[in-house]
């Protein structure tokens, strides 16, 4: 066990804990066992030196066999069991990083018994990753985390190049949809990113109090947070990862009918933000 490791988590001082933050890194995974492995070894060697949380969506392959075996890495599944549930996940990865909700249940699994006692000052920061993606580097991990310790941003959002195929609903539902409810927030790239990193108090604040706790279940969930960390007034920095390079373009790179589900959940997730925030009106400004 390394020095840092031998300090146990809640003897941390804050003066140590401001130079060198507790990094969690969240995982949503659903059948990921062909990337999950290299993923979560690339984060590991990042200098935050984090720990990872698997959420798994039910997988019916290697997914948690593999991620089980890995070191520091506690395992949970999302509560419960339905497809998409890409929000539900993230608010249970969430819910474990602040105070380890899941990981005393018998669904779990990890191989330090340390990180059994999570409480809400476990950690600084969290950074939700792809389990998907092929050509995960730790440099993302650095890339995301710079800019809330050094620059006063309070979210990051990873944008990369992509096939030209791939983003449908980004570049066709995601982008139209919040220029015409959403006007003022900034022109994101890719406001359904998945690699996203904010302070345990901003992601507090999101799924707990201001928000009234309505975390979308499905694919609305990114859209969702971005319009929730803008308006309740906090800074979001894009940052450009390079390429992006993942297993899910498979299965919409021939058929884009299969962004159906997405498309839909994406589209009335804004739809409801824009009633929420009484800008639905707006439609009617759109020129056609
Ligand atoms: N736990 C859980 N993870 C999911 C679910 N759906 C997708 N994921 C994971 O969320 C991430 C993004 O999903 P993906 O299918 O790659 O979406 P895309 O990149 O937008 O095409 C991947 O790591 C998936 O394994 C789900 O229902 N439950
Ligand atoms: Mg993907």
């Amino acid at each position: 066990m390394s020095k840092t490791e031998e300090k146990s988590k809640q003897e941390i001082s804050p003066k140590d804990r401001s130079v060198n933050p507790k990094l969690v890194i969240i995982f949503c995974a659903k059948n990921s066992e062909a990337t999950i492995e290299n993923a979560i070894s690339k984060v590991r060697q990042s200098n935050y030196d984090p720990d990872v949380i698997v959420v798994d969506g039910f997988s019916t392959d290697n997914t948690i066999k593999i991620a089980k075996r890995l070191e520091r890495t506690t395992v949970i599944q999302q509560p419960i069991k339905k497809y998409p549930g890409k929000g539900i996940a993230m608010r249970a990865g969430l819910e474990e990083a602040l105070y380890g909700k899941y990981s005393n249940k018998s669904t779990s699994h990890t191989n330090d018994s340390e990180a059994n006692i999570k409480n809400h000052n476990t950690y600084d920061l969290a950074l939700f990753l792809d389990s998907d993606i092929k050509n995960l580097s730790r440099d993302w991990v650095d890339l995301l985390v710079a800019p809330i310790l050094k620059e006063g941003y309070d979210m990051t959002r990873g944008y990369y190049d992509r096939h030209p195929r791939d983003g449908a609903v980004t570049k066709l539902i995601a982008r139209p949809m919040l220029e015409v409810f959403f006007p003022e927030a900034p022109q994101f790239q890719q406001p359904l990113s998945g690699e996203v990193c904010a302070a345990m108090k901003v992601w507090s604040t999101l799924i707990e109090h201001n928000s009234s706790g309505q975390t979308p279940d499905g694919w609305g969930i990114d859209v969702w947070l971005l319009i929730e960390t803008l308006m309740n007034g906090f800074k979001i920095k894009e940052v450009f990862m390079g390429y992006k390079d993942h297993t899910s373009l498979d299965a919409y790179r021939e058929e884009v009918g299969n962004l159906r589900r997405m498309a839909e959940q994406v589209s009335f997730t804004v739809l409801n933000e824009a009633v929420k925030y009484n800008r639905f009106d707006n439609y009617r400004n759109v020129v056609l």
